[in-house]
């Protein structure tokens, strides 16, 4: 990128002036809403009063920022078991949307915004895309699902309110993605990372190089992805690829996102509360050390969330960052506490494959994680595509890609696991959060 373009993505864009809040005028802000959310869950959500009764704690026992630790944690079982609009804090008649996220089991959790809920969705989603450098000449193609979930209409919204132009193309489809993205000359783009490595994948099955076409930044999220993932989006597509973080629970997309020097999200504090925790003690850890991410939403109205648990896992970083914003980052969510698995008695997750396998030249993006169990010990197969110049070549070739990845494997995990090379195309492709994990423990 030449000095000029450098400059034009970095240049302050209007709608960002509340990143850059002096520290402490946004501690303030901060105060403010926080009193005035606990003091509205406590009044208008059974659940939440309840709660702080028991935990001995009053609104007015809120003075300053720090007194947020007295406040009880909220859960995703809390949802559910108030399903589904048992955790509003205002009639329904002031409620205009409703989204819902799909759990792995039963029934989904159930979110809701007013009127002012939807303008501050709207709102950091701006604030967002403008951290990504996307500013009203951009032509942006929205390939997340719209619907119940929040991907879609989240960015939707936020591009039309940067005065972007959005197309609404929705997940899936992917051919007709590709046809778009060239003949709307497309320079911006969001997706889940897996569903927009299908797309670059199709791209060059109908013998179009993304790098030339007028594509220059991606918004990826909704589901975790490695550094690694994010080189090889980057060199595939010629695009810079920023992450995007948030969840129904809190707003959907839009609770923090990167800006130019990709060091991870920024969220927007001025309605959103970042802590981390030790997700066993349940006590606030230090900056910088690694924890469950826990937030408490400052502006919420139909459904205020006090302290809610995420079981993303993470870190607050509080170095300054060099864009002058003075909203504290998270690193990267590269895991969910629940998806942790233990393998023959060592901790695994998915990401840390995906770390190992994508540094090794020759794999393409695309794995799955298969668990068996044999004779009552559990057994992890890590399947990897690999290119189809590695699996035509000789079979020494394949060999010592094999070996590699078993090295990598070993060196990363702390644990031997199978690695099969599999054809390109054999993995099934994700359109939206992506699949990684098959288990097969219980058949
Ligand atoms: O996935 C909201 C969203 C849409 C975010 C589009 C970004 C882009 P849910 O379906 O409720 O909401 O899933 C939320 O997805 O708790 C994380 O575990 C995971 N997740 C979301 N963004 C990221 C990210 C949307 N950037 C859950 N990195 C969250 C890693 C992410 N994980």
């Amino acid at each position: 990128m030449t000095a000029a373009a450098e400059k034009a993505v970095t240049r302050f864009h209007p709608v960002s002036a509340p990143d850059y809040l002096p520290v402490p005028q946004l501690r303030d802000l901060q105060l403010a809403r926080l009193q005035a959310t606990v003091q509205r869950a406590f009044t208008n959500v059974e659940l939440l009063r309840k709660r702080m009764q028991e935990h001995g704690v009053r609104p007015e026992d809120i003075r300053g920022l720090d007194d947020i630790v007295r406040l009880p944690f909220t859960v995703k079982a809390d949802l559910r078991d108030t399903y589904p609009y048992g955790l509003f804090a205002c009639p329904l008649s002031e409620i205009v949307r409703l989204h819902a996220s799909s759990g792995t089991t039963g029934k989904p959790i159930v979110v809701a915004y007013t009127r002012d809920d939807l303008d501050v969705w709207t709102s950091v989603m701006a604030r967002a895309l403008a951290s990504y450098g996307i500013t009203r000449s951009d032509i942006f193609q929205n390939a997340h699902g719209y619907g119940l979930f929040t991907g879609g209409l989240g960015f939707h919204y936020g591009v039309e309110a940067l005065g972007a132009t959005v197309i609404p193309v929705s997940g899936g489809n992917t051919d007709r993605q590709v046809m778009i993205m060239k003949d709307f000359k497309v320079t911006a783009i969001c997706a889940t990372p897996s569903y927009f490595i299908h797309m670059l994948e199709r791209a060059s099955e109908m013998g179009i190089d993304v790098r030339e076409l007028p594509l220059r930044a991606g918004g990826f999220g909704a589901e975790p992805w490695s550094e690694s993932m994010r080189q090889r989006i980057q060199a595939a597509a010629g695009i810079r690829a920023y992450d995007c973080y948030g969840l129904s629970e809190i707003t959907g997309p839009g609770v923090a996102a990167e800006c130019w020097f990709q060091g991870g999200p920024h969220v927007f504090e001025d309605h959103f509360y970042p802590e981390v925790i030790d997700p066993e003690s349940g006590q606030n850890v230090p900056d910088g050390v690694e924890g469950e991410l826990v937030v408490t939403t400052l502006s919420k109205q139909a459904m205020p969330m006090i302290r809610y648990r995420t079981r993303d896992i993470t870190a607050l970083v509080t170095e300054a960052c060099p864009c002058g914003r003075t909203l504290r980052r998270i690193r990267r969510i590269g895991r969910r506490s629940d998806d942790m698995l233990i393998i023959r008695g060592v901790n695994v997750f998915p990401s840390q494959v995906e770390s190992a396998l994508l540094a090794v030249e020759g794999t393409l993006p695309h794995y799955q994680i298969v668990l068996t169990r044999d004779k009552g010990l559990d057994q992890m197969e890590v399947q990897v595509e690999v290119t189809s110049e590695v699996f035509g070549d000789r079979v020494r070739a394949l060999v010592d890609l094999h070996e590699k990845l078993m090295g990598a494997m070993e060196q990363t995990l702390g644990l031997r696991v199978n690695v099969r090379l599999v054809e390109p195309h054999s993995i099934q492709r994700s359109e939206g959060k992506a699949k990684r994990v098959i288990d097969r423990r219980a058949e």
